[in-house]
């Protein structure tokens, strides 16, 4: 396959294309020229595999692709951990980070300890309370064939308590640590599967909805999930596909309008095809970590994953907060499209510092109810821009 940057799902099940596709497309002759690139002059030669012809801004990860193109699976040409850190404060040791850069993700079991899980399952119930009373809220996504609450988006903007969370000083070293860089929040949610009613998330890959949909120009952001109750097997864990982050998956069907009013409950559009995941699974095998609530789950922003229903009485909840390196701040998508909601993805970021106090105050769990606190009752208006949130 030299000189072709395309490879075929079957192919994905050997030796993932990498070097191959690397001589068909670099880093800095499609980055940031409007001058035809390599790949758009093969396109042309080759008719309908490829680019799509909606595309406003070269981009080194085609997606998106009219129906009837070729799925391209291009090797990862950024790094995984940034830094080449281990240290002592807090961040991940060399075990851990290693994980995380061979398979794309690491779990931490009981990252949280009791008391900080219970502040948090309180700040949970009262953020379901809120979104309880301000059913339009356009941060509320709902499960697509029921009313039921799938997502609460832009939980940092909501809840003073998980805002905090999201600075923990533990948490901003492992970010800096992995990002190298000063990070900022591109996504903050809670994905809800409660007992017997939660709903599947299919594959895919986040950074290719972020590249393509908010304009995050590469791979250097991860996702933190916390576990706010036990993970199990059987109750709708994320599942991975560990090693698929080397491997970018550009995917066929072209993105409709406002394809986050419908992708946010059921991804179809941005989606590998299922001989893609056979094949990537058949290479790298399937895992669920579970554990505790507390646990905390750590996952390159490009690793194929996914979840099933919960059919278990008992709930899934987890909080998502998305570290992206500020270097790797949203520029405009490669599609020329709006893009999406601020809600839905930052573009004004902020450095985060971390909070001096966790504000998980380990002494006095009850004294952070959302009531307790001003910051803690959510605005019932999402706010017009970034600027309206400010960290305390
Ligand atoms: O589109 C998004 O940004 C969101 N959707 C999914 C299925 N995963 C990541 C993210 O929350
Ligand atoms: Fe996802």
């Amino acid at each position: 396959m030299s000189g072709d940057e395309r490879s075929t799902a079957s192919d994905a099940s050997d030796e993932v294309t990498a070097s191959d596709a690397s001589d068909g497309v670099s880093a800095s002759e499609t980055s940031e020229t409007s001058e035809p690139t390599r790949t758009h002059r093969r396109q042309r030669v080759r008719g309908k595999a490829g680019v799509p012809d909606t595309i406003a801004t070269p981009t080194r990860y085609p997606s998106r692709l009219p129906t009837g193109s070729v799925e391209l699976f291009l090797p990862r040409d950024v790094p995984v951990v940034w830094s080449d850190d281990t240290r002592d404060d807090g961040a991940l040791d060399p075990a851990a980070l290693a994980h995380f850069d061979q398979h794309g993700f690491v779990s931490l079991p009981s990252f949280f300890d009791a008391d900080e899980v219970r502040a948090l399952q309180i700040e949970l119930d009262a953020q379901l309370a809120w979104a309880a009373s301000h059913p339009d809220d356009p941060r509320l996504v709902r499960e697509p064939d029921a009313d039921a609450l799938r997502s609460i988006f832009a939980v940092h903007q909501t809840s003073a308590r998980f805002e905090s969370l999201s600075r923990d000083p533990r948490l901003i070293a492992i970010a800096r640590q992995i990002l190298d860089d000063d990070v900022y929040l591109h996504q903050t949610r809670l994905n809800l599967k409660p007992g017997f009613d939660g709903k599947e998330f299919w594959w895919h890959s986040d950074f290719e909805t972020w590249h393509h949909e908010d304009g995050m120009p590469t791979m250097r952001c991860f996702s933190c999930v916390i576990a706010l109750s036990d993970v199990t097997p059987h109750n709708g864990p994320v599942l991975f596909l560990p090693g698929s982050h080397r491997t970018f998956v550009g995917c066929v069907g072209e993105t409709p309008d406002e394809n986050h009013q419908t992708s946010l409950r059921r991804q179809t559009i941005g989606v590998p095809s299922r001989d893609a995941i056979r094949a990537l699974s058949q290479k790298h095998g399937l895992v669920g970590p579970t554990g505790p609530a507390g646990t905390v789950v750590l996952f390159d922003c490009n690793l194929l994953h996914a979840s099933n229903g919960n059919v278990t009485p008992d709930p899934r909840h987890h909080l998502f907060f998305v570290y992206s390196a500020l270097e790797n701040r949203v520029v405009d998508p490669p599609s020329g499209r709006r893009p999406r909601p601020t809600h839905v993805a930052t573009r004004e970021p902020r450095a985060l510092r971390p909070s001096a106090d966790t504000s998980l105050d380990r002494t006095d769990p009850s004294s952070h109810t959302a009531d307790a606190s001003p910051r803690s009752t959510p605005r019932s208006t999402p706010p017009s821009t970034d600027r309206a949130w400010r960290p305390s």
